[in-house]
């Protein structure tokens, strides 16, 4: 079925929707320019359909938390857990956008295949698991009323499905919060865990591909703070990372990047005339000395030619290449500076602000804890 545009939603796909107290609701990845309204209008199908809400990092949802008390942001952590896995088994998905990166939730989707409603106003093949998927070509708000004004439709308790959800989803948060808070090391993925904390309110971020995008999914916590994800999904490059952040610095008067250093430096071009914006740019760089993202491929294990041909460390001095274009550095080496340095952002300037991690403890440790946190019994 496809669902034509401006049309009345097909009444066999309205009529079917809902039909399942195991159903789910995806919110990909989006950047409304009212998040709350587009927050509000997803509690509401959310309690409309009586079904959770799997939150992606890259979806304002995480960070107006309070409006919406069926949010769920461990799926990647729980479903690689067959147990878990098995015992939510969705039979429809409502997919609001693009879904998230996690290649776990794409496996678990074609391995349990639910019917579902691809929620989309623009015209493009949606699916890329091409499974059982309906396109709906309408905006939230368009499907919010439909269902709505409907007869069949009234306002649902969360099912016993979605509440399965919320207690796992809760037992993960709390473990992984249990591994990091005291956490010493600049793990890479402590820094998404603690963003909210850190960060002043509503502060534009723009999250770079590789790690940082995987992190942010993974770790970054609900919270109310509005913190504005931005991500240059694509076909996930990492060029042109710094020149979009300084776009969305210059759209908001200033924002905060996240990002690798091989990301940062195919770009460092971007701080050509940095000292003369008329906005702030926070860098955030998680320096790791090359791509962490590839010491999960089996060829990691094979040195020679990993570092050299995959990994790829580089040996750039960031205090001098900040210093070549008038950019504020600082070097961090503790959370407690980090959070002196993020505490307030400044009016305008550039400033590049280096954590220096270890890729292959990161790495190693990021595995683990990934695989650990779901590892319970419900
Ligand atoms: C334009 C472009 N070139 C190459 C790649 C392949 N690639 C994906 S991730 C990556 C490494 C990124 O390293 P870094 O930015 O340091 O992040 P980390 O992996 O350490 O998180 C590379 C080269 C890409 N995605 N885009």
């Amino acid at each position: 079925m496809r669902a034509q545009q401006g049309s009345e939603l097909e009444p066999i796909a309205l009529s079917k929707l809902g039909q399942t107290e195991r159903g789910l609701i995806i919110a990909g990845p989006a950047h409304p320019p009212d998040p709350q309204a587009y927050c509000r209008a997803i509690a509401t199908l959310s309690r409309l359909l009586g079904w959770p809400v799997l939150a992606d990092g890259l979806s304002p949802l995480r960070n107006h938390a309070s409006l919406n008390p069926h949010l769920i942001t461990s799926y990647d952590l729980l479903l690689r857990h067959d147990h878990h896995a098995q015992a939510l088994a969705a039979h429809q998905v409502l997919q609001l956008g693009a879904l998230p990166t996690s290649k776990v939730l794409r496996q678990w989707l074609q391995q349990t295949d639910p019917l579902r409603w691809i929620v989309d106003v623009r015209d493009r093949n949606k699916d890329p698991l091409h499974g059982r998927a309906l396109a709906v070509p309408w905006s939230l708000a368009a499907l919010v009323a439909a269902l709505d004004t409907s007869p069949s439709e009234s306002l649902r308790t969360i099912s016993p499905y979605g509440q399965a959800w919320l207690e796992r989803d809760a037992s993960a948060r709390q473990r992984l919060a249990a591994q990091l808070t005291l956490l010493p090391e600049l793990f890479e993925g402590k820094l998404s865990w603690q963003l909210p904390q850190l960060l002043p309110p509503e502060t534009p971020l723009v999250i770079a591909n590789s790690m940082p995008v995987r992190d942010i999914e993974w770790f970054l916590p609900l919270n109310d703070t509005g913190l504005r994800p931005y991500c240059s999904r694509g076909a996930n490059g990492i060029d042109g990372t710094l020149s979009t952040a300084m776009g969305v610095a210059q759209n908001f008067g200033r924002a905060v990047l996240l990002t690798g250093d091989l990301a940062l430096l195919h770009d460092s071009n971007g701080l050509l005339n940095a000292s003369q914006r008329g906005f702030h740019l926070t860098i955030l760089l998680i320096n790791n000395q090359g791509g962490g993202i590839f010491e999960t491929l089996p060829i990691a294990a094979f040195e020679p030619p990993f570092e050299a041909f995959f990994a790829m460390p580089q040996t750039v001095d960031f205090a001098a290449l900040a210093a070549a274009h008038n950019v504020e550095y600082a070097r961090i080496s503790s959370w407690l500076l980090l959070q002196e340095q993020l505490a307030t952002l400044p009016d305008q300037g550039i400033r590049l602000l280096e954590l220096r991690c270890d890729r292959k403890f990161d790495a190693q440790f990021r595995t683990s804890l990934l695989t650990a946190i779901g590892d319970f019994e419900i």
